[in-house]
């Protein structure tokens, strides 16, 4: 353990192939602090598959299984299975997908497998786009951004889908949301939920990218907490579908975060009110399920 209280333990090589400040390379560096090495990973098609490398130069140290696009909910139910057939209850399976493949193509074997409350942790790193092919619009990418599938002077006009609040109608033990610049918060709901056994655990990590949103490397954690700063980004967790925990007020205008982005450089005073109103309008939503 170190002064932030992070455990000192790495289970990544030093070297991966992500662009660097690659927010889902932090994310997962800090996963598997809590999770160690008795974890097995499942990989669908994104950034994260290119990331963990060919056997024998993966980036992990814990044994990876990559899988097609949408199927990373049905490939962790099989693998725990699998694993139970053989008498190993030690080991977890750790979905991890991005949210292309979590929000949009994976939903259905993912809704699937959470129904029948499989017992695995699957994680979404999010960079709101399909990164891995060159910055396409998702389900994840927020209002008032442009992608690559949003030409000429387009950005996209529909909000972004709330994925925790889809989980946790599912009712599953544990879902949360954590963010790569608070890691305490971050390892101690993975830690948290490692602990949670026979259910779904979901976890919806917030990881900045500098290459799909034109900003320095050297800002990607800054941003992420801006995110949470400015509530556009709530840390939060649900547990049993129902009890809502709130970990962080956020104060900060919306326009802090969205100014020194170029994927959000084209909006006017106008866009960033339209949007801080959209966020006012969530925020309240949130607490109204906390205080109940
Ligand atoms: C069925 C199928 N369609 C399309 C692709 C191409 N593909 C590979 S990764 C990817 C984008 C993944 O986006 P996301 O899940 O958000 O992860 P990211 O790349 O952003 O990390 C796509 C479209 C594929 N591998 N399989
Ligand atoms: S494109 Fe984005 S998510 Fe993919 S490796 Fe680069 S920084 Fe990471
Ligand atoms: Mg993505």
């Amino acid at each position: 353990m170190n002064l932030l209280n992070i455990p000192a333990e790495e289970y990544m090589h030093p070297g991966h192939v992500g662009c660097p400040g690659c927010g889902a390379a932090i994310a997962m560096k800090f996963a598997l602090k809590a999770m160690g090495d008795k974890t097995m990973v499942v990989i669908p098609a994104c950034c994260w598959g290119v990331l963990a490398g060919p056997y024998p130069q993966t980036s992990l140290k814990i044994p990876i299984l990559q899988a097609a696009f949408a199927t990373a909910g049905a490939t962790a139910s099989g693998l725990r299975a699998a694993l139970d057939m053989r008498g190993d209850t030690e080991t977890t399976v750790m979905a991890w997908a991005g949210d292309g493949g979590t929000f949009d193509i994976g939903i259905q074997a993912l809704s699937g497998a959470v129904e029948r409350n499989e017992d695995f942790i699957y994680v979404c790193y999010d960079n709101e786009a399909y990164m891995n092919t060159g910055v396409q619009r998702s389900s994840a990418t927020p209002f008032g951004s442009r992608t690559t599938t949003t030409p000429g002077q387009g950005w996209k006009k529909s909000r972004k889908k709330n994925m925790v609040e889809i989980l946790a109608a599912h009712r599953i033990p544990y879902a949360a949301t954590a963010s790569i610049a608070f890691p305490e918060d971050m390892i101690g709901k993975f830690d948290k939920a490692k602990k949670i056994k026979g259910g779904t655990r979901f976890i919806h990590v917030f990881a900045s990218c500098p290459t799909g949103w034109g900003i320095p490397s050297e800002m990607s954690v800054k941003i992420a907490r801006l995110a949470v700063q400015t509530n556009i980004f709530p840390l939060y967790e649900v547990e049993g579908g129902t009890d809502y925990t709130l970990n962080y007020q956020g104060d900060r205008p919306a326009k802090e975060y969205l100014k020194i982005q170029g994927r959000f450089k084209h909006l006017t005073d106008r866009d960033f009110r339209q949007i801080q109103a959209m966020v006012d309008e969530d925020w309240a939503l949130l607490q109204r399920r906390i205080d109940s």
